[in-house]
């Protein structure tokens, strides 16, 4: 019985090494693919968040660094719209959002395309 156990036992230790090995490369291939993309977050810059509610962009008037990206969020029933120089989002639906990424210092105004009272600016510092 006992040398039965200890035979099952070798022969399980190579699956259990193909298995082992398998999984860690797995586990390593998902870490570097996490820190590539966490590097590459950083150098896209940060995310600053507008919400279009109430046919008003909220926060009006930010202040961002060059790199940065500015997500505009729908949450009106009405479909809106940014349009500025050079950022063009065309219909944003509710729910939906835009991104422009600003890569030049600057100061940016900018409108809704379909309800042209609708006013906001972006400020962009150069990146230290
Ligand atoms: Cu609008």
């Amino acid at each position: 019985m006992q040398k039965i156990d200890i035979l099952s036992y070798s022969i399980n230790i190579p699956g259990s090494i193909n298995v082992l090995t398998i999984l860690l490369a797995v586990f390593f291939i998902a870490f570097l693919t996490a820190m590539a993309t966490s590097a590459q977050g950083n150098s896209n810059g940060k995310i600053i968040d507008i919400t279009i509610q109430t046919f008003a962009f909220n926060s009006q008037s930010v202040k961002i660094s060059a790199g940065d990206t500015v997500r505009w969020t729908t949450m009106d029933s009405a479909d809106q719209a940014v349009a500025g120089s050079i950022c063009k989002s065309g219909i944003i639906p509710r729910g939906q959002n835009y991104d422009f990424r600003f890569t030049e210092p600057g100061f940016y105004k900018y409108e809704c395309s379909i309800h042209p009272s609708m006013k906001g600016t972006v400020t962009v510092v150069a990146n230290k």
